[in-house]
């Protein structure tokens, strides 16, 4: 049994949607990013000392952090384990290649503008990124149905993650100028594990 600490709507959704993907058993522990208490009243610096969600606790007790080293720990755990194929081939590196790309280029950026602080002149900069890395997604997603090709792997429940934000914040973008990223969006959207994973965390969009 697993134990996934999250915080509604955060990037914990992504393991969240992955554990449920995968049919891995875990329980849910409900983390408060304002006060840093967990809902069973834990400070949660004590589960990790990063202060951030996701945290994976894994069977043996181990602790792992980082979204995306805890999405592709599931995907080499879960029942589908021996299509991230071996060290040896190609889909293994692609499937690392989408997570970084997710984690690095839009978490971190389109993630940015949950600070109310965050002054105009980063937003412009901000912007800039979203729409060129947007710009790379939808070409890929016209010739690929998921991010590593044509089945959904745990990049997809990561890049769906972040792209439900930005249809949350005021970017000053829209999502339906990249018709591609869209249409993945509203198509994710209605997987049976996404929609437990809402059910779940309370999310209503
Ligand atoms: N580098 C981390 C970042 C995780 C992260 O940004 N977590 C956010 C929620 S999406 C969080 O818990 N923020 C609370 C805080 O930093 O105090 C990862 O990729 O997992």
């Amino acid at each position: 049994m697993y134990t996934l600490y999250y915080s509604p709507g955060a990037c914990s959704l992504a393991p969240h949607i992955a554990l449920l993907e995968n049919k891995l058993p875990f329980e849910l522990k409900k983390v408060d990013l304002k006060t840093h208490m967990t809902a069973d009243g834990v400070e949660f610096s004590t589960v990790n000392p990063k202060n951030y969600v996701p945290v994976l606790v894994l069977e043996n007790n181990e602790i792992l952090t980082e979204a995306a080293a805890i999405l592709f720990y599931i995907a080499e755990h879960g029942p589908d384990a021996n299509k991230i194929a071996s060290p040896d081939e190609i889909k293994r590196y692609r499937l690392l290649e989408s997570l970084v790309f997710v984690s690095s280029e839009m978490h971190k950026v389109i993630g940015t503008f949950f600070n109310k602080q965050l002054p105009e002149e980063s937003k412009v900069i901000l912007r800039d990124k979203i729409k060129n890395r947007f710009n790379y997604l939808d070409a890929k997603l016209k010739s690929s149905e998921y991010l590593t090709g044509p089945e959904f792997s745990v990049a997809d429940a990561y890049c769906f993650t972040v792209l439900r934000w930005f249809g949350i914040l005021d970017t000053g973008l829209m999502l339906s100028d990249w018709p591609n990223i869209s249409t993945y969006f509203e198509k994710l959207r209605t997987r049976p594990a996404i929609v437990v994973a809402y059910e779940e965390e309370g999310l209503t969009r």
